[in-house]
């Protein structure tokens, strides 16, 4: 049998550029952390004056960007951070990362010769300041796209045959509809365009110095990629723009290499020459990845700066509703999920205005309330939400005299506000009800086997508690809650494992029996009480029925 292990010494480097943060983890050998940096945007680098990370165009509805070359900087930074920490980047034999999925950067023509030609002496920043046809990416949280999106489904015969091909309808996000509408409303931009990238090869292309190819994963959330046949689609390229498919340039798999590390790495930061890249992917496979995700039981809800919740399949069947990736660990698989705008920053604004701006509050609030918040339900909606389909507004409802039992008979009172400690529990419990619903509707377990928890928000354990008692089934979490770069750093070694045997070997191949690594899931929160688990069906029963109707009376984004 072959010897499917790590070289002792070797170290393995992962990134996840997303929303708020660039983060990196250094994995060992035996697949255990020995180190781990973040930048955030807004207070590492306040020059660029994000705010979480993003710019709101006050001036076009629905328009959200992010700074390029703001991810450029933050990268430099890292750097740094990581070099004071005294990391030995010669002992690393594989580097791989994620990026917030859908957001894109453009290439102005001419900018393949800058990047193969980067100076060592220099910050990556000062070299590419004029390198993007548009200086301002648009991001996932973006949702000024409706009408190209209505325009690509029509083209590609209706939402659900889209959907078929390229596993999900057309969504304002993904960046298909972007690409259209930037070759619609700024076609010279357009035209000097030479390579578009998603925020996870781009960031690939700076460590390689050369433009990197789209990994089949990430590069079906763009409406642009036939899920099984993981190529582009001819059919969605012609419904998007004009001379697409050159500038997308070729998909790669996940575990493929992307290409040896640039020499800028090797003179800047004393990089092994023979260090290898691996493709990146989207955050949320890279999660996948880093929490070892691969029982069809098991469900990840992780609680970033969206919510999401995935799994894995081996059929897809991609619908109206939610997501279907490619797998990004198994060349064969897919990955199904769901996602929330509403997620981090909606249950801060309610902690914010309600809690003192304090998490501690906001828990001790969520814990002397009673569960099912005596028939009080809220929908908060800060951003645009995916799912449902509802623009922004907040909306609380009283069901009087809520048992629990039945739905039968049961009216609810529109109400203007709630107590502080009420609204607090209506938001998580209206978070976490709406997830199980529409997992429920996209034929993901119920109840799962079990929970495996990530992102920023996975640290407090009292919205963990409120999790294990809506679904009914064990929380696990990992040792850190940033699985993203975590996964980068797993996939760097499965890639560099990938490559040294010539085929794909499965990612298990690398755990140990008795596994001690930081890869492996501990449970953090029991299941909830069963009879309680059944009245929250009964709340969430009622919960849809409010919200289809919210839907019809106030429509899409
Ligand atoms: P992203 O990767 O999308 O940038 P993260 O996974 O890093 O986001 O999560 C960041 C979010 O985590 C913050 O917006 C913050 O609201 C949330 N967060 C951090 N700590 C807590 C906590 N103790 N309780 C609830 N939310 C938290
Ligand atoms: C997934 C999505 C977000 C981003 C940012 O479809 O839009 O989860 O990946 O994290």
């Amino acid at each position: 049998m072959a010897d499917l292990s790590l070289p002792k010494d070797a170290l393995f480097l992962g990134f996840d550029s997303s929303t708020q943060s660039l983060k990196a983890t250094v994995l060992d050998s035996n697949l255990v952390i020995v180190a781990s940096e973040l930048i955030h945007f807004d207070s590492d680098l306040p020059h660029y004056k994000t705010k979480d990370g993003v710019y709101r165009d006050p001036s076009v509805n629905g328009r959200i960007v992010s700074p390029t070359l703001m991810w450029v900087e933050a990268l430099d930074l890292i750097f740094q951070r990581l070099s004071k920490a005294k990391l030995d980047f010669g002992k690393i034999a594989a580097v791989s990362g994620s990026g917030q999925q859908h957001g894109s950067v453009y290439w102005k023509t001419g900018s393949s010769a800058l990047l193969s030609s980067l100076d060592s002496k220099k910050p990556l920043v000062d070299q590419l300041r004029s390198a993007f046809s548009i200086d301002e990416s648009p991001i996932w949280m973006d949702c000024s796209t409706t009408a190209q999106c209505r325009e690509i489904e029509k083209a590609v015969g209706g939402a659900l045959e889209l959907s078929k091909i390229t596993g999900s309808r057309a969504y304002e996000r993904f960046t298909g509809p972007q690409i259209r509408k930037i070759f619609e409303t700024q076609p010279e931009a357009y035209k000097n365009t030479e390579r578009i990238s998603l925020v996870s090869s781009f960031m690939a292309c700076l460590f390689i110095g050369a433009y990197a190819c789209i990994d089949q994963t990430d590069g079906a959330g763009m409406n642009l990629m036939d899920i099984k046949e993981r190529a582009w689609s001819k059919a969605a390229l012609q419904a998007t723009a004009p001379d697409l498919e050159q500038k997308l340039g070729k998909l790669a798999p996940a575990h493929a290499v992307a290409g040896p590390i640039a020499s800028y790495f090797v003179e800047r930061y004393n990089f092994n020459k023979n260090c290898l890249v691996v493709q990146w992917s989207g955050d949320n496979p890279n999660s996948l990845a880093g929490l070892t995700l691969s029982t069809p039981g098991d469900l990840a809800i992780s609680l970033g700066t969206s919510d999401t919740v995935f799994g894995i399949s081996k059929v897809p069947q991609p619908g109206l509703e939610g997501h279907v990736f490619p797998n990004p660990v198994d060349t064969e698989g897919y990955m199904v999920m769901l996602c929330y705008k509403n997620g981090s920053l909606t249950r801060e604004d309610v902690r914010n205005r309600c809690a003192e701006k304090s998490w501690d509050v906001f828990n001790k609030f969520l814990e002397q309330t009673p569960p099912l918040n005596g028939g009080k339900i809220g929908f908060y909606y800060k951003e645009h939400e995916i799912l449902p389909p509802l623009p922004v507004g907040f909306h609380r409802y009283h069901l009087e005299n809520f048992t629990g039992e039945t739905v039968d008979g049961l009216n609810e009172k529109e109400v203007q506000e709630f107590d502080p400690p009420s609204e607090v529990r209506a938001v998580i419990e209206g978070q976490f009800l709406s997830m199980r619903a529409h997992a429920e509707r996209f034929g993901m377990p119920s109840p799962p086997k079990r929970i495996i928890a990530t992102g920023g928000a996975s640290a407090n354990q009292s919205i963990l508690n409120a999790i294990a008692a809506i679904f009914g089934c064990d929380v696990y979490t990992v040792e850190r809650p940033d699985s993203a770069s975590l996964g980068g750093a797993l996939r760097a070694a499965h890639g560099w494992l990938c490559n040294k045997e010539g085929s794909f070997v499965p990612m298990s191949s690398m755990y140990k029996d008795s596994d001690k690594s930081s890869v492996s899931c501990k449970l953090s929160k029991t299941a909830g009480d069963q009879s309680l688990v059944k009245k929250y069906s009964v709340l969430m029963q009622k919960r849809i029925e409010i919200e289809n109707r919210l839907v019809q009376k106030l429509g899409r984004c």
